[in-house]
């Protein structure tokens, strides 16, 4: 990367330095080259896209930054830019509250695919068409990849793990980046350990400030002192720091967009940091500092903590508060929580997490579904929205590499209302030849053509696709150029129009991007984000599984906290939504018995419950894995590391085995 020494200024005599050691050994030095994650030399970024959606519509038509913006999906808001949120406009304001608020608000409807047609496509009068249209979040996909790859062409290739954790965020593990460009600022660094002993100390670096330029630095802990001279951790930091400006520039400078970044120890704390100071801007949490930083957040905005988990140990303690908690000891958390969640929340208050930065995202499913309102009552209606999701399925089997056949689905479904009543089938997707759209459509008709034959099947209120069981391809029995099809390959062999459009435009070798499993720590497959049941007036939705984008419903319609977007909303998950819910249940209205969710009328609740259905075939057809092996962190010991790992997972209360939850991702399209 590019050397900017004159980060580092005031250099301290040799001789005094040399008599100084750092609080790090030459082992830890080591340990930042190979990624591990107890090292404390770990350097781990954040980056998260300012109100995304809206800088992609802004960016898309041109519009000026101070101009405020909205994205809107039906009558509700799915993102505001800043000089929107200035008035007010948050994600809890219909379209036209936000209007009176703001009069040159420009509300920009999401994309829609419209039934009979063949593409998705902004259309002025998306809005009023809510029974015929579908949301398409292809535009945003397509940027956030775009986005994706600025940030890796800015990492040295045989450097770089980035994880995409949502559609518009990664983080960035930039321990082994850091470690090459502080061997090559700091040579002595290079020496080898004194009498070959690893476990010796490290000379303290030769500087004795350090220029943080604009990072909002979030301020040391009382027992720290900004005077005194920084050691390895700091200075690691620091180029970190560095290099996440430089990915921030260049994504402003190619693609135009702004973004937010937090720079730390590990996923948890970077992850706050991003969030902290926004837009644009970068927060730098020192090792130092993670006492103070934390100390004023409510423990249920970390992540992993804002869901079920977190309305437990807030419960149990009557808090919510990380200060009032840090006084309850290790042994108290796991009488109340179980040995390893203890441990796990024990940790976690203090700014521990060892969860790895993975970049293995592996979609296990797509789903793509649309509730009717009103009903549809006929075999050619439904035909027409089997097109739509099969072409809305097959652009993000692209996306996962179907084309060059390196991943592909092993089973189709096909989900039915009438009713209250529901049915589904399902069968095989032919293997051994390669996998295009027609023939999706195919087996999604044959389906149906099953479903129709049993008869009382109309009116039909919700129907949903959806393709999982991936498997990889068999890419590694033949040369790789008998997969990377070209335009004309692809067109020869029958590739639907838009998968054409996909394939050219993007660069197909490019899709060769690697989506690979998120085996992060256990605790995280059970406390991430998880997809929240669709409600009040949620017409269409998809199911991914990918830890990657993360798109939910509007808060306000399972009942959020009041989240008005400012700083930094989040999806409701599961607990937080079912929560709200329950409370709104008591008001009336139709409660879901499911997960307490509160709808407004029984068509929506019916939506709803289809909403669990699709969900549990999904559930069903992932079965068998267990969690997964989990991060327990708090012994210390000099050798390996100050954190030790284990391998049981916390055990989520009343809830049978589940996989890898911090993966699903509910697309409310
Ligand atoms: P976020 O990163 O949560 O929010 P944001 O990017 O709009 O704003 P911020 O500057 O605070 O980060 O979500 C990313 C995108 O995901 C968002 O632009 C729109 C979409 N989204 C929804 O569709 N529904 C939701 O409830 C949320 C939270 C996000
Ligand atoms: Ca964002
Ligand atoms: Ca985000």
């Amino acid at each position: 990367m590019s050397s900017s020494q004159h980060s580092f200024r005031g250099s301290s005599p040799a001789i005094a330095l040399a008599q100084r050691r750092s609080r790090f050994t030459y082992r830890n030095l080591t340990q930042m080259a190979s990624y591990n994650t107890a090292c404390p030399l770990r350097v781990v970024a954040h980056v998260d896209l300012d109100c995304f959606y809206a800088q992609a519509e802004m960016v898309r038509l041109g519009v000026p930054e101070d101009q405020p913006l909205a994205v809107q999906q039906w009558q509700g808001l799915i993102a505001v830019n800043y000089p929107a949120r200035a008035y007010g406009i948050g994600r809890m304001c219909t379209a036209t509250e936000a209007r009176r608020l703001c009069p040159s608000l420009i509300s920009q409807h999401v994309a829609t695919w419209r039934e009979g047609d063949d593409k998705w496509a902004y259309r002025p009068d998306a809005a009023e068409n809510i029974a015929t249209d579908k949301v398409s979040l292809d535009p945003y996909r397509l940027e956030s990849r775009r986005i994706l790859a600025v940030i890796k062409e800015h990492l040295p290739s045989h450097l770089q793990k980035v994880e995409k954790a949502g559609i518009d965020e990664v983080f960035l593990d930039l321990s082994a980046h850091v470690h090459a460009v502080l061997l090559e600022r700091f040579p002595e660094l290079a020496d080898p350990p004194p009498h070959g002993d690893s476990s010796e100390p490290l000379p303290m670096p030769s500087i004795s400030a350090l220029d943080w330029q604009a990072d909002a630095l979030v301020d040391l802990d009382d027992d720290h002192a900004e005077f005194d001279d920084p050691d390895w951790d700091d200075v690691a930091i620091l180029v970190a720091s560095e290099i996440v400006r430089n990915i921030r520039a260049a994504i402003r400078e190619k693609l135009r967009y702004t973004c937010a970044g937090g720079i730390a120890r590990n996923k948890l704390l970077s992850k706050l940091g991003s969030a902290y100071k926004k837009p644009n801007q970068q927060t730098v949490i020192r090792n130092g500092a993670v006492r103070h930083f934390l100390s004023g957040f409510k423990f249920t905005k970390f992540r992993n903590l804002g869901g079920k988990l977190g309305e437990q140990v807030s419960q149990a303690f009557s808090t919510e508060s990380v200060q009032e908690l840090l006084a309850v000891s290790v042994e108290q958390l796991k009488l109340k929580l179980g040995d390893d969640t203890g441990v796990w929340v024990y940790n976690t208050l203090r700014g521990i997490d060892t969860s790895e930065v993975n970049p293995r995202t592996q979609i296990k499913s797509m789903l793509s579904a649309k509730s009717f309102r009103p009903s549809i009552g006929t075999v050619d209606q439904a035909r027409g929205w089997l097109m739509i999701f099969v072409a809305d399925i097959y652009a993000r089997l692209v996306e996962e590499g179907v084309l060059e056949n390196k991943r592909r689905p092993k089973t189709i479904n096909l989900h039915h209302r009438h009713g209250t009543q529901t049915r589904s089938r399902q069968s095989p997707i032919p293997q051994g030849r390669f996998l295009d759209e027609e023939t999706l459509l195919g087996l999604a008709k044959t389906l149906l053509n099953q479903i129709v034959q049993e008869g009382h099947i109309w009116p039909c209120s919700n129907l949903s696709l959806s393709v999982g069981g991936f498997e990889d391809g068999i890419s590694g029995n033949m040369g790789i150029d008998g997969f990377l099809l070209k335009g004309d390959e692809a067109q020869a062999l029958n590739i639907g129009p838009r998968a054409r459009v996909e394939a050219e435009g993007s660069g197909l070798p490019h899709q060769a991007e690697k989506r690979r499993r998120m085996d992060d720590g256990g605790i995280q497959r059970f406390f991430t984000k998880k997809e929240t049941p669709p409600s009040l007036g949620s017409s269409d939705s998809v199911l991914r599984e990918n830890g990657g984008e993360t798109l939910g419903r509007r808060c306000r319609e399972v009942g959020s906290d009041g989240n008005d977007g400012v700083d930094g909303p989040s999806i409701p998950d599961e607990g937080a939504g079912a929560q709200a819910n329950d409370q709104k249940t008591a008001a009336g209205g139709h409660p879901c018995a499911r997960c307490g969710a509160c709808l407004e009328d029984s068509e929506a609740l019916q939506s709803h419950q289809d909403w669990h259905f699709a969900k549990d075939l999904q559930e069903k057809e992932r079965g068998g894995l267990a969690f997964g092996n989990q991060t327990s962190v708090i012994a210390a010991s000099p050798h390996s590391g100050p954190w030790k790992t284990g391998p049981a997972g916390p055990k989520r209360p009343g809830r049978p085995k589940k996989t890898e939850p911090g993966q699903q991702k509910l697309t409310f399209g």
